[in-house]
């Protein structure tokens, strides 16, 4: 009985509570001041809003029958280097993907291995700053995969690949921040137009990161980083054509 009673005590005085908060908020609310600051707060999320939008959003997908009948090759079309013929001649059977840098469990994946993992198809228009594009369908894993697998540290901000073709006797390289690199559209393509990648596309695995321009396609890929800064690779600014005449870090389109 007691129990009842106490129960019905605690609930009228929450019901009462409740009313007592809603009419002191109406209150508070018509205050002048209060609605400006009100105002002025919606101002600052909506602005934070298109920001993050405008990194989450997805690029356009086109249909099939919009896809170019040739995707050219562009940039480095072979690395031809010996580790790299020697790995291409057999098919890149012993070939591993490095991943590691500022990860929980640093990961070698085989070719096998990645095309075991579930995929995601998508057709995508790709723009060169050289003036061409083309729209091709790409297939592969999501790369927010298998950095999940890898476990990237809560001190990591950006993601590096590291690839097979030399540039000035270094590697080609380019780097993407951690909003990109779990983008639901980027991907580590393992094939073109339904056949597996070939060495002029960047064979055995390329970065697709859709919201962004051709250089940041990187071909050839190797190795994987996670990293909290740029500093210190290549020269401190992201990417081989960063570094090398100052394009963008951040290529949106
Ligand atoms: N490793 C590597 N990746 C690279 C390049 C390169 O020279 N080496 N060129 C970039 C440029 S400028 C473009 S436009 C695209 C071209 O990709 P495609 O050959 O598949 O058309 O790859 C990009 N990724
Ligand atoms: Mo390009």
């Amino acid at each position: 009985m007691s129990g009842i009673i106490t129960r019905r005590a605690v609930l009228t005085t929450g019901a009462l509570g409740a009313g007592l908060v809603l009419s002191g908020c109406d209150k508070i609310a018509e205050q002048p001041g209060f609605r400006k600051i009100l105002f002025s707060g919606e101002k600052i999320n909506q602005g934070l809003q298109r920001a993050l939008s405008a990194r989450t959003a997805l690029a356009p997908e086109f249909r099939p029958d919009q896809m170019s009948p040739i995707f050219r090759t562009n940039g480095n079309r072979n690395p031809n280097t010996p580790d790299y013929n020697a790995m291409a001649g057999v098919q890149f059977a012993g070939w591993k993907l490095q991943v590691g840098g500022l990860v929980t469990r640093p990961l070698a994946i085989s070719l096998a291995q990645l095309r075991a993992m579930p995929a995601r198809t998508q057709i995508t228009r790709h723009d060169c700053v050289e003036g061409w594009s083309a729209i091709g369908k790409w297939r592969g894993p999501l790369l927010g995969s298998i950095l999940k697998l890898a476990g990237v540290r809560d001190t990591a901000r950006f993601v590096v690949f590291t690839c097979a073709d030399l540039m000035g006797g270094q590697p080609y390289y380019e780097s993407i921040d951690l909003i990109d690199a779990f983008h639901p559209q980027t991907i580590l393509a393992l094939a073109l137009n339904d056949a597996p990648l070939d060495v002029g596309h960047g064979a055995p695995v390329r970065l697709r990161v859709e919201r962004q321009l051709g250089y940041k396609q990187a071909k050839y890929i190797m190795k994987i980083d996670a990293v909290a800064s740029l500093d210190g690779i290549g020269k401190g600014k992201g990417g081989y054509w960063e570094d090398a005449i100052g394009y963008d870090w951040y290529a949106g389109i």
